[in-house]
């Protein structure tokens, strides 16, 4: 098989470079490890910046996330018992932010790439790059014990963190930074009204809590528990009462609870992958870069990486020019290092994380949020960053 550009996974990442190549022209061939089923059933993020709903928009994917999203224009951060309104819209002069489900945007790819009659390979097993620094590339693959092969001109690494392609690059090419928490997030989804129409971030000393939304009738909620906590802990029950002790009183009597339709530990971790770029091959999403969950950047952060990305390739395909390409590291670390700035100061904000220092970081934490809730500009760095900061 032969292609453009061979592009590995078929997450947001993947698919939205898929498309968005498309729409242009560009022929790509996806492979996928899953099942289309299994990436479709992973739930993950739900806020969405303004730019990627435009980015979602402007690949001609826009119209459920118009018509079914929700636009916040707010949020509440709640702390020692009081729930704190961060006016995002009044903050930033208007911004405002989507809730969307990954899940629906996987949907709306998967749907895209099929009426395109694009080629998806699933279940593409033993993927391997070859001559990554060679102008001549391939990839190759099992299925069914049969052996496959792809030529491409460029290889675009949207595996994740856990894929194939970061771990292509030679290791004295490779430049990496990381850091580990000692939580993780324990997610919970349920058929069932959310308490808040708007998020409500908690801050409280039995630990963090997050009270999200898919829609008006399905709830998303988060607590955070020690990294290595095994999922049985935590029976459904166990986790409703332990949400409801860190929210604020109004929220935990209005908590309504119900069976959850899906529950699972994510750990938190910052990783940033310096090598964006190694001779053909380019990482984008979180193949490249990781966040705490706590800012809501990390599908914001692989949708920036596929916009330098897509215009980068376009305009190789275009007019031969390889200025976008060469740019495309350059800018997309220089907006991952922000997100990746704001998403660790989000968790130590909200996190009451265990730190042997006798008590240093706590006082630190309450001046940082009593400054925060009490200074306009102090809160409008914090809407400016949350609504996302600009693509350029
Ligand atoms: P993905 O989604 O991990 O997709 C990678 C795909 O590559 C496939 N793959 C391979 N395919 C072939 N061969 C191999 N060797 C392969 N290895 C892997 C995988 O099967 C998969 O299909 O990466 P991508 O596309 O870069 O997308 C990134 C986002 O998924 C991620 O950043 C967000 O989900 C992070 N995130 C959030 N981001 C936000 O912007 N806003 C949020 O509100 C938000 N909430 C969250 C989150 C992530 C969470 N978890 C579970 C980590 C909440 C949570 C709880
Ligand atoms: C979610 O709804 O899954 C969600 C919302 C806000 C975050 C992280 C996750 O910061």
């Amino acid at each position: 098989m032969k292609t453009q550009v061979c592009i590995i996974g078929a997450g947001p990442s993947g698919l939205l470079l898929a498309q968005l190549l498309h729409r242009a022209g560009v022929d790509t061939v996806v492979l996928e490890r899953h099942t289309r089923e299994h990436v479709l059933g992973r739930i993950r993020a739900g806020v969405l910046e303004t730019g990627f709903c435009d980015l979602m928009r402007g690949a001609g994917i826009g119209a459920r996330l118009d018509k079914e999203g929700q636009v916040h224009d707010g949020f509440d951060i709640a702390y020692r018992g009081v729930r704190h309104r961060i006016d995002l819209s009044g903050l930033t002069g208007g911004h405002t932010v989507m809730i969307y489900g990954q899940t629906e945007i996987q949907h709306d790819l998967f749907e895209a790439r099929d009426a395109m009659d694009g080629v998806t390979i699933t279940e593409a097993k033993n993927v391997q790059l070859h001559d990554i620094d060679r102008d001549t590339p391939h990839v190759t693959y099992t299925m069914d014990g049969e052996n496959f092969h792809v030529d491409c001109d460029f290889i675009a690494g949207c595996d994740g963190y856990h894929g194939v392609s970061r771990q292509s690059i030679p290791t004295e090419a490779l430049v990496t930074y990381e850091k580990v928490y000692p939580v993780g997030w324990l997610g919970v989804l349920a058929d069932t009204p959310p308490v808040s129409d708007e998020l409500i971030y908690s801050n409280h000393e039995r630990g963090f809590a997050l009270c999200s939304l898919r829609s008006d009738h399905v709830s998303r909620y988060y607590i955070d528990v020690p990294v290595d906590t095994p999922l049985q802990e935590w029976p459904d029950d166990v986790f409703w009462e332990e949400l409801k002790s860190r929210l604020p009183k109004d929220a935990a009597a209005a908590l309504v609870t119900g069976p959850s339709t899906e529950k699972s530990i994510a750990p938190l971790r910052s990783f940033v992958c310096d090598t964006m770029n190694y001779g053909r091959l380019f990482l984008a999403g979180d193949a490249g870069h990781i966040v705490p969950p706590t800012g809501a950047k990390g599908l914001n952060s692989a949708a920036s990486d596929i916009y330098f990305l897509s215009r980068g390739l376009i305009d190789y395909y275009k007019s031969g020019a390889e200025d976008g390409l060469k740019a495309y590291p350059v800018k997309a670390l220089a907006r991952v290092w922000k997100a990746e700035r704001f998403s660790w100061w989000m968790t130590q904000l909200l996190h009451r994380l265990p730190e042997n220092d006798g008590g240093f970081s706590l006082r630190l934490q309450e001046a940082e949020l009593d400054y925060l809730l009490n200074s306009k500009a102090a809160l409008t760095s914090l809407a400016e960053n949350y609504v996302g900061l600009p693509f350029e």
